[in-house]
Order: C-alpha cells, then sequence, then structure tokens
C-alpha cells in the first residue's frame, strides 16, 4: 500500500487491485489471483465501488426480498456435519419432526416463497415429502415452492434408491418451482473430508443441480465461509459455480453463507464484517453470470446485512418467519423480519425495496 490512485471514478490504496478493476471495466473474467486479491485486500472501501458498479449494471439501485417462510420439518439427520448446530438424533432432547398439519400451519395467503430444507431423516419416507408439496400446492395454489438441497435429493437416492431424475421429476409434478442452494457446502475435497465425509460431496451437489436444470428447475447456490477452509478454496468454489452457470444458466442467486460458530467452534470467533464485506464483493465481481447475491441478514445480522448492498449484494432474501438452521447455531440475528423492517434496511443502505416472488417476478416497487 502507498499513494492513493485514482482509476475511473475509484480511488485504489491498493494498486493490486487496479488491473482487476480495468479488467471489470472491459467486462473481463477475473481469474483466481484476483479473487484472492479482492478477499485478503485491506482497501476494502475499493473493492466496495467495484462490486456496486458490478451490480448497477445488473440491477442498478434496486434490492429484491420476497415475502417467505422457512420451514425446516425436520432436525433429525444421518448425517453428522462437524460445523452443524441444527442437526440432531432420533431420542435427543431437542430432535423434532414436524406432521403435516404443523407444516402446513406455515401456509398462509400473505406469502409469496416458502423455502423448506431439513435433516436427512432416516426413516421418513420420500412420498411424505412429495405429500408435503402437493399439500402445501392445495392450500395456496400460487406460491411458489423452493424445496430440498441437492444433499437431499442425493439422500433420496441412497435411502430410498429414487435417482434424482425421478425426485426432481416427482416434486416438480407436485408442485416444486426451485431449489435452494444449501448443501454446496465448500467443494474442496480436504474440507469435505474433514467436516463432511458422509455428505453428497460437489461433484455429485453439481450433477444434481445440473440435472434441475435441465429440467427447467432453477435453483440458488452457496458457500458456507469462515470455518476451516482458506481463501483459495472459496476462490476455488466461486469458479466452479461460475462454470457450472455457463453451461446452464439455471442459477438464479448466489448466498454466500458465514459459518455461525455457536457450539461446533470449529473457529473461537464468527467472522469480521469487514471480511463478510470482501466475501460479498470478492463474489458478486468472481461470479459476473450470477444476477443476484444476497446479503443474508440472517447469519450477517441486519447491520452487515444493510451494508453489504453497498458491496454488491442486490437481495435480502425474505421475512423468513422462523429459521431455525442458524439459529441452532446461535445467530444473533431476530428469527424473522416484519416486511416494513427489510423495506427500511434497503432504504437505510441507500437503494430501492422491489419485492420479488422466488424467481426474481417484480411484485412491487417501494419507490419512496
Ligand atoms: O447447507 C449449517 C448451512 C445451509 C451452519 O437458497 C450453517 O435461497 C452457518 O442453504 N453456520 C442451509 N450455516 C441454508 C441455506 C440457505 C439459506 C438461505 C437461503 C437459501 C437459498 C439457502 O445452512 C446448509 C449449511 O451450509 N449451515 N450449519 C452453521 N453453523
Amino acid at each position: 500500500m502507498g499513494r492513493v490512485l485514482e482509476v475511473e471514478g475509484v480511488q485504489f490504496v491498493d494498486s493490486r487491485l487496479v488491473p482487476i478493476w480495468e479488467k471489470v471495466l472491459d467486462g473481463g473474467r477475473l481469474s483466481l489471483a484476483d479473487g484472492m486479491a479482492l478477499l485478503e485486500t485491506e482497501d476494502f472501501a475499493a473493492a466496495g465501488k467495484m462490486a456496486s458498479w458490478k451490480k448497477q449494471q445488473v440491477s442498478g439501485e434496486k434490492v429484491y426480498f420476497v415475502l417467505n417462510r422457512h420451514i425446516n420439518p425436520t432436525n433429525i439427520c444421518v448425517l453428522s456435519c462437524k460445523f452443524c448446530d441444527f442437526a440432531k438424533k432420533k431420542g435427543d432432547a431437542d430432535a423434532y419432526e414436524m406432521s403435516m398439519d404443523d407444516i402446513l400451519s406455515h401456509i398462509d395467503d400473505e406469502i409469496r416463497e416458502v423455502h423448506i430444507v431439513g435433516g436427512h431423516h432416516p426413516t421418513w419416507p420420500f412420498e411424505f415429502y412429495e405429500d408435503m408439496i402437493k399439500a402445501i400446492r392445495q392450500k395456496n395454489p400460487t406460491l411458489q415452492i423452493k424445496a430440498f438441497t441437492a444433499s437431499e435429493i442425493d439422500y433420496f437416492w441412497r435411502r430410498w434408491k429414487i435417482p434424482p431424475e425421478e425426485s426432481l421429476a416427482r416434486f416438480k409434478a407436485a408442485g416444486l418451482d426451485s431449489m435452494p442452494g444449501g448443501g454446496a457446502e465448500v467443494f474442496s475435497e480436504r474440507v469435505h473430508r474433514l467436516l463432511l465425509p458422509a455428505k453428497a460431496n460437489g461433484a455429485r451437489w453439481a450433477e444434481i443441480h445440473k440435472t434441475a436444470h435441465r429440467m427447467g428447475i432453477k435453483s440458488n447456490c452457496t458457500l458456507l465461509y469462515g470455518h476451516i477452509e482458506t481463501l483459495e478454496e472459496r476462490i476455488v468454489h466461486l469458479i466452479k459455480l461460475r462454470e457450472i452457470q455457463d453451461e446452464t444458466g439455471g442459477f438464479l442467486a448466489f448466498i454466500p453463507l458465514e459459518y455461525q460458530v455457536g457450539h461446533t467452534k470449529l473457529r473461537p470467533r464468527h467472522t469480521p464484517p469487514m471480511d463478510d464485506l470482501k466475501m460479498i464483493a470478492a463474489s458478486r465481481l468472481m461470479l459476473d453470470n450470477i444476477p443476484y447475491i444476497k446479503s443474508y441478514w440472517v447469519m450477517l445480522g441486519e447491520a452487515t446485512a444493510s451494508i453489504g448492498l453497498n458491496f454488491g449484494a442486490n437481495d435480502m432474501d425474505g421475512t423468513i418467519g422462523k429459521e431455525r438452521i442458524a439459529h441452532a447455531a446461535l445467530a444473533a440475528s431476530p428469527g424473522g423480519l416484519a416486511r416494513d423492517r427489510i423495506v427500511r434496511i434497503i432504504k437505510e443502505g441507500g437503494r430501492i425495496p422491489v419485492e420479488r416472488d422466488a424467481l426474481y417476478n417484480e411484485i412491487k416497487v417501494y419507490a419512496n
């Protein structure tokens, strides 16, 4: 770091970022080294400016959110991923299983999207999941249903020998609209071996999302960061997602998920906000082909999530209702947010709130 350089409206104290900016302005693709520089730099203001510029090209001042509800039907899970506080074993004091009536009680006419992700239950038959989608669809025919991570789809194969093509086709026929991005964690084989050896690996996660995309099912993608992964493993993960998107165009949004330290304590402290913001900026700049980057208030907290809107994010996720995965890991954010509060957070970030549906059709622009 030395003197300040100004190039095309951005001031740089870290001159390593200047060639990255030139590439971004030219519409060029960032490399692994560029991504590393964005995560390593202390010039986070310049990283934010560049990412904001890029976001501006995609969606102007608009920041999207959805009236949604998260439903986690059970926390009983055959897996024991080392970062997860949510998963419990049958018989544990805090293990739970929702009945179909419980699940349906979360569906009303207020919401536009339901997000369903749960534990990999040892005995629930596939038909229970299929019936869940059908019953939700019947209760609210226009609600968009975003359900089941690639890891769950893989588990239906392992447990019930239903291949992804079949489970996805059956879910689609029952009313599924799109898939959430969870379960990707970090594609690195090293991290996979150490933290989640029994879960679908990166290649399988990618294969299932590509299958969904081919079947016309859009999906999201994620990265779980801030535990034992290296900065290089984060960027390699983003490049892999970019390659999948080049092939299929099926990803709507990317969500950088900040590891919640909770009781698993893979690290003593959670990621500092400055590093969260650089992660959002690097995601926006590396993922030049994914339109929406979420500033996920549940894991970042409302204040950092709001600042994330100046670091390239253009989506706040939604109102959520009662989130359980991050909150099992002691996330400090509230369980859900009211629509007015999300609108206010977006306005505080200096942007225009836009209510959307699960597929990013605009419902309402909150112009002033
Ligand atoms: O895959 C588990 C993560 C994910 C922890 O697609 C943890 O719109 C942080 O994928 N700290 C599920 N994360 C959540 C998810 C998601 C959330 C919001 C929106 C969307 C979307 C997807 O939660 C899991 C795992 O990576 N997780 N434990 C933890 N301690």
